[in-house]
């Protein structure tokens, strides 16, 4: 507890917003619009790209029963009764608000579903094996996402060997981890998620339970002011000292 209070009193006086920079950044679990009927449009500040002309279209979907090991509520790590589908060759993007920091750990986080009715092999792996999820910076300057003209961090996709595949009626958890470290030269862009469906034919990929979490989710926990207040005033300059002590050990 003295650890949790050290560190949002230093952030505090230091001008920082410890539940702007810290813990969740993202959480998109789908459940919003809610409706029996397909949602086409995706909440803000979600884009979708790509075409919704194939046989699997784009959306927001309450699943029928029988199309996983249970529906209302999805099986863990999903959750809810609503989730993302995604046809061939279709993305949906979004800015996240959260400018990258130096040496610091981004992690994405994505259930991904394997529908019962739709996981015969296809394309040389299954016909959801073409997801992936990835982080971009916004590096263009205009504010949006736009694709090439930004710059792509990395990912985590279905037909890796590093994937975590989930059985037919079942869900996975898969996460793509940024370390800041590495590319300094990103340190003040923001960054940006994409959920995509990269395969062009016939395929269809399933997404629930977005986060973006950095490790500092300690953090992310107000406190009333007066508490701030009487950490700051308990704390002084050798609490200082331990916050740098303890980023140090976040730098490889
Ligand atoms: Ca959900
Ligand atoms: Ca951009």
């Amino acid at each position: 507890m003295r650890f949790l209070v050290t560190t949002l009193a230093v952030a505090t006086l230091l001008g920082g917003s410890p539940s702007a920079r810290a813990g969740f950044l993202v959480v998109e679990s789908w459940e919003t619009p809610a409706g029996n009927s397909p949602i086409f449009t995706f909440p803000s500040p979600w884009v979708g790209a790509g075409p919704q002309n194939g046989y699997y279209y784009s959306q927001i979907i309450q699943p029928s029963a029988g199309e996983f090991s249970s529906v209302n509520p999805l099986p863990a790590p999903a959750d809810g009764n609503q989730h993302l589908r995604l046809g061939r060759n279709y993305s949906v993007s979004r800015l996240t608000g959260a400018a990258i920091q130096a040496n610091t750990d981004y992690t994405l986080s994505v259930a991904i579903g394997n529908n019962n009715y739709q996981n015969f092999a296809y394309a040389g792996g299954t016909q959801q094996t073409f997801w992936s999820i990835q982080l971009w910076a916004d590096t263009s300057g205009l504010g949006t996402f736009d694709g090439s003209v930004d710059t792509f961090i990395g990912q985590q996709y279905g037909t890796s060997g590093t994937a975590t595949l989930p059985v037919p009626g079942n869900w996975a958890l898969n996460t793509f981890t940024f370390n800041s470290a590495t590319t300094p030269s990103l340190v003040g862009k923001e960054l940006v998620i994409l959920l995509g469906n990269g395969e062009p034919f016939f395929s269809v990929s399933n997404y629930d339970n977005v986060t973006l979490s950095t490790p500092d989710a300690v953090a992310a926990v107000p406190l009333p002011p007066s508490v701030l207040l009487l950490a700051a005033g308990l704390a002084g300059l050798p609490l200082l000292g331990g916050v740098r002590t303890r980023r140090g050990f976040r730098v490889p």
